[in-house]
Order: structure tokens, then C-alpha cells, then sequence
């Protein structure tokens, strides 16, 4: 008996391919370059990146699509839900890494360590010489989250013993939670001197960080990006950094990856990461562990363990 066909449109995390061949037949191939039969036996396809409405149509009897990442902003879920399709993502495995960088880049943007390393590798350590003392301290903070979801509540969590004040903006306020909240992204920035984003890509988050809530921060301001870098008018964080309308920022997102902006480079304060924050190898194990198990439970029981909300469950 012939195996159930799943779809792996690019290049994905080595655990999924290996094991999704435990199980499946699966094929490694765009789907515009498939001919009708092809096409017609995917039933489940499993991706990391995009896979758009187009895509979504050339497969006629695909019943899930299993996105890696807990962000499935590249997966048109809204186009598969029309056409009963089930969209899965990665939520939870993940939470911990993120946030543990995301604790790291603040600390690293205002204790600046990653210059001062820089400085020391480059011989600067002499007698008599010490590197700079920072200009900012975490000390006596007042930390703004902007989405306390998931990966947010588990920022504001590793926050406490370090004695900050915690505070958010979310569209719905959380009855649960002892941190202060702010309606607007506004009031929050306005309230706070640094603000870490952890929201989704989505029309309504579109650079919703722009100059306005730069200068909000303030000049003793630092700014944290764990998101999406889609939140962020680019543009206008340089000029901020710049100008000193914000002290610095850390950044582990971009607008456009892998295309950083040239400015950014030149920027003493600002710290920048290439997309790491779930990088590690037991955390990526386990996010390519849940692509494979959802496809898994689908077709053995018809029960997805993590669909995204926008799916129709068929029961
Ligand atoms: P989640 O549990 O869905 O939380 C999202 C939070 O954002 C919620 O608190 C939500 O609250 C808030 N939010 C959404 N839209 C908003 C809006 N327009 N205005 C204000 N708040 C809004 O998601 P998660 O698992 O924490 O992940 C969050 C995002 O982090 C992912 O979607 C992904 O893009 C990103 N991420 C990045 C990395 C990385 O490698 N850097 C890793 C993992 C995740 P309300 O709905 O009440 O507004
Ligand atoms: C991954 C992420 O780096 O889960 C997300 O939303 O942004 C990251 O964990 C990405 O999805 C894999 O390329």
C-alpha cells in the first residue's frame, strides 16, 4: 500500500526530513513544479517559511500544513482555512529559549558586554586601561512588554528577580497577571525607559514601533526586538539611535532578513543578532519534533496537537 504523500516545499530543519521518512513518502519539491498527479496525492505538507494562497491552491487534497516556528506569518492560514485546511505551528517548545535571549540581548545592549569583548579580543586590555564604564544599568528599570502572550508572560517571569518594574500592552487585558497595564503602545512607552517587543507579524503590529513611540521611550530608552522585525519602522529606529532620541536598542529580528540595513552596522548602540533566539539545537530538535508529530496525529488520529486559531477542526 502506497504511503500518504506529504509536500516539503524548501529547505527545513534535518530532524523533520528524517523523520517524516520514517512514516511518509515524502517529496522535496516546489509545488508550482509538480504535474497534476503529483500534486494530487500530497495530503500534508510540512514548512518553514512561506507558503502562500498560490501554493496552497496547486495542492487539491492537502489536509494540513505543518509550519515550523511558533510565528506561521509566512503560511497564508486564513486562504487555508476557506478551503478547510488545518495550519499547525510551534508554540511552547520554544518559549524558554526565546526568552532566555531575549534576557540576554538586554543585558548585552546595556551593559554593552559584546563591545567590550570586541575590545578585549582586539588587544585593547592593557595596564591602566579598562573599558568604558556603561552608561546604562538594568538597575531600577521600568520594562514595558509589548504582547504578553506565551513567550511575553515567560520575558516578564526571568524579569522579576532582577527587581524591575514589569509592565505591558496587549489588546486584552490579563486579569492574572501582577504587572501593570497600559491600553496603548503609546501609554506603555510613554510610561516605561525600556521596551521589549514579542508580538506576531500581522496587519495591525505593522511598524507600529515607529517615531513616535521612539521618542516616547525617551532618551534613556532602550529598545528589544524578539518579534518580528516587520513591527519596526527601520527607518526611523536608526534616526532614534542616532539622535539620541533613544539610548540603544537589541535586535534579533529585521524588516527584510537576512538583508540588515547598512546603518544599523555603524551604531554603537545597537547590538544585533541573526534570527537566533530558538537556535539551539535541543530547542530546534524539539520545534522539528512537533512539525512532524502534528502531521503524525493527523493522519493517525485526526487530532492536530497544535493547530493556529484561525483553523477550522473538523471533529
Ligand atoms: P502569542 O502567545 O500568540 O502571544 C502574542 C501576544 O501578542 C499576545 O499577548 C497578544 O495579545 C499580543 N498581540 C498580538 N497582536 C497585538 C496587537 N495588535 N497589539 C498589541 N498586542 C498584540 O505568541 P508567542 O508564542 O508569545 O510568540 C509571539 C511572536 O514572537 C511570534 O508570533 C513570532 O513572530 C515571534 N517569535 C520570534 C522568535 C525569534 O526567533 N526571534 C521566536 C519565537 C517567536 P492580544 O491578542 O491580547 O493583543
Ligand atoms: C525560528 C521564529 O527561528 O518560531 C518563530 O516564530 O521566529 C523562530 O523560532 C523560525 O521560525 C525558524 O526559521
Amino acid at each position: 500500500m502506497s504511503r500518504i504523500a506529504v509536500l516539503v516545499p524548501g529547505k527545513i530543519h534535518e530532524r523533520v526530513l528524517t523523520r517524516l521518512k520514517e512514516s511518509f513518502d515524502v517529496i522535496e519539491a516546489d509545488p508550482a513544479s509538480l504535474d497534476a498527479e503529483a500534486a494530487g496525492r500530497i495530503r500534508g505538507v510540512a514548512v518553514s517559511g512561506t507558503f502562500n494562497a498560490a501554493a496552497i491552491d496547486r495542492l487539491p487534497n492537502v489536509e494540513l500544513i505543518s509550519s515550523f516556528g511558533v510565528g506561521y506569518d509566512g503560511v497564508d492560514a486564513k486562504h487555508a482555512a476557506t478551503k478547510g485546511i488545518i495550519v499547525t505551528n510551534t508554540p511552547d517548545v520554544l518559549n524558554d529559549e526565546v526568552a532566555d535571549t531575549a534576557i540576554g540581548l538586554l543585558l548585552n545592549t546595556i551593559r554593552e558586554f559584546p563591545r567590550a569583548e570586541n575590545w578585549l579580543r582586539a588587544g585593547n586590555w592593557k595596564p591602566g586601561q579598562n573599558y568604558a564604564l556603561s552608561r546604562f544599568s538594568l538597575k531600577g528599570r521600568h520594562v514595558g512588554i509589548y504582547g504578553l502572550g506565551r513567550i511575553g508572560q515567560e520575558i516578564a517571569k526571568r524579569l522579576e528577580p532582577f527587581k524591575v518594574k514589569i509592565s505591558y500592552h496587549t489588546r486584552t487585558r490579563h486579569a492574572d497577571v501582577p504587572y501593570g497595564y497600559y491600553p496603548t503602545l503609546k501609554d506603555l512607552a510613554g510610561a516605561v525607559d525600556t521596551l521589549v517587543s514579542i508580538v506576531p507579524k500581522t496587519a495591525q503590529t505593522h511598524k507600529t514601533i515607529n517615531a513616535e513611540i521612539l521618542s516616547a521611550l525617551g532618551p534613556e530608552g532602550v529598545f528589544i526586538n524578539v518579534g518580528r522585525g516587520w513591527t519596526v519602522d527601520e527607518d526611523a529606529l536608526v534616526q532614534a539611535l542616532k539622535s539620541g532620541t533613544i539610548g540603544a536598542a537589541g535586535l534579533d529580528v529585521f524588516y527584510d532578513e537576512p538583508n540588515v540595513p547598512a546603518s544599523l552596522f555603524d551604531l554603537p548602540n545597537a547590538v544585533l543578532l541573526p534570527h537566533l533566539a530558538s537556535g539551539s539545537v535541543p530547542t530546534r530538535n524539539a520545534m522539528a519534533d512537533l512539525v512532524v508529530d502534528n502531521l503524525v496525529e493527523w493522519f493517525a488520529k485526526a487530532k492536530p496537537l497544535t493547530p493556529v486559531p484561525e483553523t477550522p477542526l473538523k471533529e
